[in-house]
């Protein structure tokens, strides 16, 4: 299986109940290791950027105010299948239909507040890892 690298973001909701070890614990007992990792807030302008493909998205204005709202981790994951492996581990989008012991489904709030974000493919985690990250930042 190919080594991939994925974008994660670690929601403001994480941050907030202060669980992040334990969300990185799961990345990390996947098999998943973080090649790069920063703690920042974004601006709502940033915010919208990363999230432009959701612009006509009904909750746009909302998730662009949540994911603004306090801090971040930002993480490169590298590993075998990373995107993927990465998508299984989070869990579903809503956390009412993530699978048992998926990070949703045990510390999402909500659809919105749902505690983390990874790439859904090649091509996003290669623009996504770009938005946040500087090639010498990422230390394998
Ligand atoms: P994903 O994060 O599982 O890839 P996307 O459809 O790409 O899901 O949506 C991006 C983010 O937008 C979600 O993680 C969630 O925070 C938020 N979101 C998605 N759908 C809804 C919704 O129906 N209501 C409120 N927020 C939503
Ligand atoms: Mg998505």
């Amino acid at each position: 299986m190919p080594v991939e690298r994925t974008l994660s973001i670690i929601k403001p909701d994480a941050t907030e109940r202060n669980i992040t070890g334990k969300i990185i614990d799961r990345f990390e007992e996947a098999g998943l290791r973080i090649v790069a990792q920063k703690k920042i807030k974004l601006s709502v302008q940033r915010a919208e950027k990363f999230y432009e493909v959701h612009r006509e998205r009904p909750f746009f204005s909302d998730l662009v105010k949540f994911m603004s709202s306090g801090a971040i981790i930002v993480q490169v994951l590298e590993g075998e299948n990373a995107i993927l492996k990465n998508r299984e581990v989070m869990g579903a989008t809503n956390p009412e239909e993530a699978a048992e012991g998926t990070i949703r489904k045990d510390f999402a709030v909500s659809i919105e507040a749902n505690s983390v974000h990874g790439s859904d493919g090649p091509e996003t985690a290669v623009e996504e890892i770009n938005f946040f990250f500087k090639e010498e930042e990422i230390v394998t």
